[in-house]
């Protein structure tokens, strides 16, 4: 009683400033929206198949390092360019296929708890994807799959893989060129004006299947050995244990189909290709069907559980050297669905979007921070040069 005799008694104009301010406490909820940072403290062990998952991030007691790309794409540096492996010369084919192993055998056989050996390249993997990793001060877990994190978390990791494969190879023009697993066209005429090479692309590239060398994962399903079954990019979770074998002329337009859906049907709204908002208090997203962007839950999780294997399950995935090559071809899917005809198809502009960040270790096992924002132009990250602090023992 005696606050609002106080209240009465105040001049108008404070009473209406005293209301004002209310309204704005009471009607506007206190922002706790923010962009999701990854921290590797407090990981704890993830879940996926079923199992519990022990993949969390060896120690690292340097500094974190923000890497901030260097280049401005004016640059005069010509870009480094990924190509199609279908499209490689025999002479192409042969050298890249030689670098691979040279490369791998190298990653295969650093001790285990080298950021950058290919045991730790799947550990990361497994950490981001499984719930090992705690939103900071909170229990609450993330995984990049199935909401925004996931196309940019996947740029990094393969910028990141190559720059350790251009370290390890001492060669900073090496590129890691692409699966083309979309591609089951050769219809159109070779035309010198355009550049194609109208080969297929949706068979496993011969330069990971070559039993001699380092890029190969003898554990892959049959399927990714056979040199004339097409990838199924419409294969579903429940047919991994025991796929029907479909061949090419079932496979090739349910893969056209699918590519359709999920570029341009499903793909046609920012969420609808991107995936859905993911914020700092946000459980772990478990729902790829209203959650997933389009691509994620159609080619290309088809694509792993086709290749079958460690390829097939998130904790091993990154364990196949395949696994760049694949994820190379959704970097460039990503890139290339922005000049799709039709909708306006933009990368969110939100704020807890282009600055969630993530942690990443380079080619001299510095840990460094990234966002997303840094990760929207491909062109950008391709002018980056790779740095030789650490000489390689040559196998
Ligand atoms: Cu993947």
């Amino acid at each position: 009683m005696a606050a609002i005799q106080f209240y009465s008694a105040l001049p108008g104009l404070v009473q209406l400033m005293i209301i004002f301010t209310w309204m704005v406490v009471i009607l506007i909820p206190p922002s706790a929206a923010a962009p999701i940072q990854i921290t590797f403290e407090g990981c704890i062990p993830g879940f996926a198949d079923n199992e519990t998952q022990y993949c969390c991030p060896p120690k690292y007691n340097g500094t974190i390092v923000d890497f901030i790309p260097e280049k401005e794409l004016n640059s005069s540096k010509p870009l480094r360019v990924r190509k199609a492996l279908q499209c490689l010369s025999e002479k192409e084919q042969l050298e890249y296929k030689a670098k691979l192993d040279r490369a791998y055998t190298i990653l295969r056989n650093l001790p285990e708890d080298d950021p950058r050996s290919l045991y730790q390249h799947c550990i990361l993997h497994c950490a981001y994807g499984t719930g090992a990793l705690v939103q900071p001060g909170t229990n609450i877990t993330i995984d990049i799959h199935f909401s925004w994190l996931f196309y940019p978390f996947q740029r990094w990791f393969v910028f990141f893989h190559e720059r350790i494969l251009q370290n390890v190879l001492e060669d900073p023009e090496f590129s890691l060129h692409f699966w083309n697993w979309d591609n089951g066209a050769t219809v159109r005429k070779p035309n010198s004006s355009d550049g194609g090479c109208y080969k297929v692309g949706h068979f496993v590239p011969q330069v990971y299947n070559d039993s001699s060398t380092a890029q190969y994962e003898a554990k892959r399903s049959y399927r990714a050995f056979m040199s004339d079954l097409p990838v199924d990019l419409s294969m579903i979770p429940e047919e991994r244990a025991d796929p029907p074998l479909r061949t090419a002329d079932v496979v090739v337009p349910r893969n056209v189909a699918s590519m359709y859906v999920a570029m341009m049907l499903n793909g046609s709204t920012t969420r609808g290709f991107i995936g859905g908002e993911y914020r700092v208090g946000d459980t772990q997203v478990l729902d790829p069907l209203t959650r997933g962007g389009s691509l994620e839950v159609r080619g290309h999780a088809s694509a792993h559980w086709w290749v079958g294997g460690p390829l097939g399950l998130v904790p091993t995935s990154a364990s196949d050297p395949l696994f760049f090559a694949h994820h190379s071809n959704v970097d460039r899917l990503w890139n290339n669905w922005h000049n799709l005809p039709g909708a306006e198809r933009k990368d969110y502009d939100d704020p807890d979007f282009l600055n969630a960040e993530y942690l990443f270790w380079d080619e001299t096992a510095t840990l460094r921070r990234v966002n997303v924002r840094d990760s929207l132009s491909i062109e950008v990250l391709a002018l980056e040069e790779v740095h030789f602090p650490t000489r390689w023992n040559k196998v």
